[in-house]
């Protein structure tokens, strides 16, 4: 198919899996249908159509909620080992509110979706959280609310206790970077929030506890007999120092520190990294407050979250260069000037529709090995990898995007030894791209929006896919 180089032409290992993934509010539809509540996307798109382009929204998306069966066919036809999709809080608790009513018709929704997996050889991959948070909890306040853990812990309760037979793996926040930063700090996504270097941080506060809360709830209460795996999804980009001299070198493990530390850091050893609470302590100072914007964990916190993953995973899409750059007005709050890094792209790599994603492949074989090596050698799994066009069938550069990619993938592993053993495709469908609506497409099938049917068509990506996993090689023939 294309020709083969040094990376390419190997296989990978017989206990790599490859998978593919969609996330709720993206995909399903049926917004208010058999007793959905409102979630903070149903309400921003509603009431404030102009922030998402083309007042697009996900009402009716891909109308997976209805058509799960199809889906269902379509990744047995790609082969796929898993499927890591995300649950609508709102679907099932439809106040969010812990102790308040479970919505029974949602609870069904997902066992059929979980046993058409099942009965298809396709093991369910789930996301408790993928952003569409119950239109309720944010009017307390959302995440940045404490109280927020204890709505989590109950809805956390009620998926393992109704899904856990079947489901082995499970992810408890998707990205909580762009829930944080983006939607409490920058305000690009719902809720749309601006409130940079405050809001953000105690945003993360909570989410982390949560998190904590959910891995013991499952340790204790379920682990012992469902015998499953529990982690945080976070993402990152790579960060490539803009030259050899320390100072660059030092911005670039800032940025992932402050990007893909802030979160797994936490996981990991229970405290955020301690250039965080360095740089926004003594700024925080220098600004005139009491105490830091960035809240402390007590001596018991820090135990509590410490250690509650059972595997590493890793959103990953792109890549940035940093470079030091000289400090700032110190009285600016902002989580950009906690962090001040200049970063930014070679114009020559190439784009994609999506204007925050170059394709840089070794990117990714150089963020494997960062993990790897900052998190003591665990097992990795790629949750997400992908790219955008603006559409069509013959989608010569999403091929592209994988083959290379993957091939990074592969080298990480048989050159570097990092421990890689998933590889989740980002995404089946072209779907629901959040602010940008419908106009970036990511999938591997192409989705006709303006049928009310919303067929499906598989994409050249598709058959290239579905003959990688197959034979576990990228190109024709493998040694
Ligand atoms: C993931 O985010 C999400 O998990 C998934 O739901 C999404 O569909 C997919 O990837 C593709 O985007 O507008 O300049 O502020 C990927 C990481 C990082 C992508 C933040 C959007 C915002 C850039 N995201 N980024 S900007």
């Amino acid at each position: 198919y294309r020709e083969a180089t040094a990376a390419t032409n190997r296989t990978f290992p017989d206990y790599f899996k490859f998978g593919i993934a969609t996330a709720s509010y993206q995909v399903e539809g049926a917004w208010n249908e058999d007793g959905k509540g409102e979630n903070i996307w149903d309400h921003l798109c509603h009431t404030n159509p102009t922030f998402v382009d083309n007042g697009d929204n996900g009402d009716i998306a891909c109308d997976s909620y209805h058509k799960y069966k199809e889906d269902v066919g379509l990744l047995k036809d790609l082969g796929v080992a898993y499927y890591r999709f995300s649950l609508s809080w709102s679907r099932i608790i439809p106040l969010g509110l812990a102790g308040s009513p479970i919505n029974q018709a949602g609870i069904d929704y997902y066992k059929n979706l979980i046993q058409e997996l099942v009965d298809n050889g396709i093991e369910p991959m789930v996301t408790i959280f993928h952003w569409d948070l119950p239109e309720t909890l944010q009017e307390f306040g959302g995440f940045p609310n404490p109280e927020l853990v204890e709505h989590f812990a109950y809805y956390a309760r009620v998926v393992f206790e109704n899904f856990g037979d079947s489901v082995k793996y499970w992810g408890t926040f998707n990205e909580p970077l762009q829930t944080c930063h983006q939607g409490y700090g920058t305000g690009t996504m719902a809720p749309g929030y601006k409130s940079s270097g405050l809001a953000e941080y105690k945003c993360t506060h909570t989410l982390i506890k949560a998190h904590a809360r959910a891995y013991h709830i499952y340790d204790e209460e379920f682990r012992p007999q469902q015998q499953g795996y529990v982690g945080m999804i976070p993402d990152t980009m790579w960060f490539e120092p803009a030259s050899d001299s320390p100072a660059d070198q030092e911005a670039a493990e800032r940025a992932l520190q402050f990007n893909y530390g802030w979160y797994f850091n936490a996981v990991a050893n229970g405290n955020y990294p301690s250039v965080m609470i360095e740089r926004i302590d003594e700024r925080s100072k220098q600004q005139g407050f009491e105490t830091s914007r960035l809240p402390k964990f007590t001596e018991e916190e820090i135990e509590y979250i410490k250690g509650t993953y059972d595997y590493v995973a890793i959103n990953a899409y792109t890549t940035a260069y940093a470079q030091a750059k000289e400090e700032t007005d110190p009285s600016v709050i902002s989580y950009e000037s906690d962090l001040n890094v200049d970063t930014f792209i070679d114009e020559t790599w190439e784009q994609s529709a999506s204007s925050w994603l170059r394709v840089v492949p070794w990117g990714l074989r150089h963020l494997l090995n960062w993990l790897s090596k900052t998190y003591n050698h665990p097992e990795i799994f790629v949750t997400e990898n992908g790219v955008s066009d603006t559409g069509g069938l013959d989608d010569d550069r999403r091929i592209y995007y994988y083959q290379e990619y993957l091939s990074n993938v592969l080298e990480a592993i048989l050159d570097d030894g990092v421990n890689v053993t998933r590889y989740t495709a980002w995404s089946l469908l072209d779907n629901f791209e959040w602010a940008r609506g419908y106009s970036e497409k990511f999938g591997m099938y192409n989705v006709n929006f303006a049928n009310p049917e919303r067929p499906r068509t598989p994409k050249a990506s598709a058959s290239y896919y579905a003959n990688v996993i197959a034979s576990r090689c990228l190109v024709d023939t493998c040694e």
